[in-house]
């Protein structure tokens, strides 16, 4: 079974989650940010990973400890939910357009974590959420969930489908990257013989 649950408390946040790898894309997502959730909806529905995602942060000071920490919880989820990668696809990339917008998402499910975020806003808020917190949560996710991720949006003039563009591609392109591979099943992708370093 392919699931996990990750329960994190500091004095910043408060957050209870558990991700379903092997799901339909069901989300209950309450982050008390409603463009985050917005966009993690998105990441679930697109990623077909189930997603019950609750966080209670500090939001009277802004919602970067909220967003970050709920990166940080949801790449631990994943990478639990992954156990020893056995039989993963491992690598997926795509193009994801949103109108105006194109950006481009390559990962590997490589256990070593690195982030490339290529992507300019061109408001520094869209509503009250700061677009800076994009990349915040990619990072965050990228580096505990063990994946190289690169990001990169090559062009786009509207600050709200360039986010959903960056969620939406990182969505479609883990669906496709932790599905199993059925050439391979049972198997570790790494002529290493193991993943995670
Ligand atoms: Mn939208």
């Amino acid at each position: 079974m392919r699931q996990a649950s990750i329960t994190r408390a500091t004095k910043e946040t408060q957050i209870r989650l558990s991700v379903d790898l092997d799901g339909t894309g069901q989300a209950v997502i309450a982050t008390g940010v409603g463009f985050f959730d917005h966009m993690l909806d998105l990441l679930a529905r697109h990623s077909r990973i189930d997603m019950n995602i609750e966080a209670k942060g500090d939001l009277h000071i802004d919602f970067h400890h909220t967003v970050e920490d709920v990166g940080i919880a949801l790449g631990q989820a994943v990478r639990q939910a992954l156990g020893d990668m056995r039989g993963v696809t491992r690598y997926a990339s795509l193009h994801l357009p949103m109108d105006e917008t194109l950006t481009r998402v390559a990962l590997d499910i490589s256990g070593r974590p690195f982030l490339v975020f290529r992507t300019d806003f061109p408001a520094a808020k869209i509503g009250e959420f700061d677009t800076e917190l994009v990349r915040e949560f990619f990072q965050a996710f990228a580096i505990n969930a063990g994946l190289t991720l690169h990001v990169e949006t090559l062009y786009g003039a509207n600050a709200h489908h360039i986010a959903e563009s960056c969620f939406k591609g990182l969505a479609r392109a883990l669906r496709a990257a932790v599905a199993i591979d059925p050439a391979a099943a049972g198997e570790i992708p790494s002529t290493k013989g193991s993943l995670g370093g």
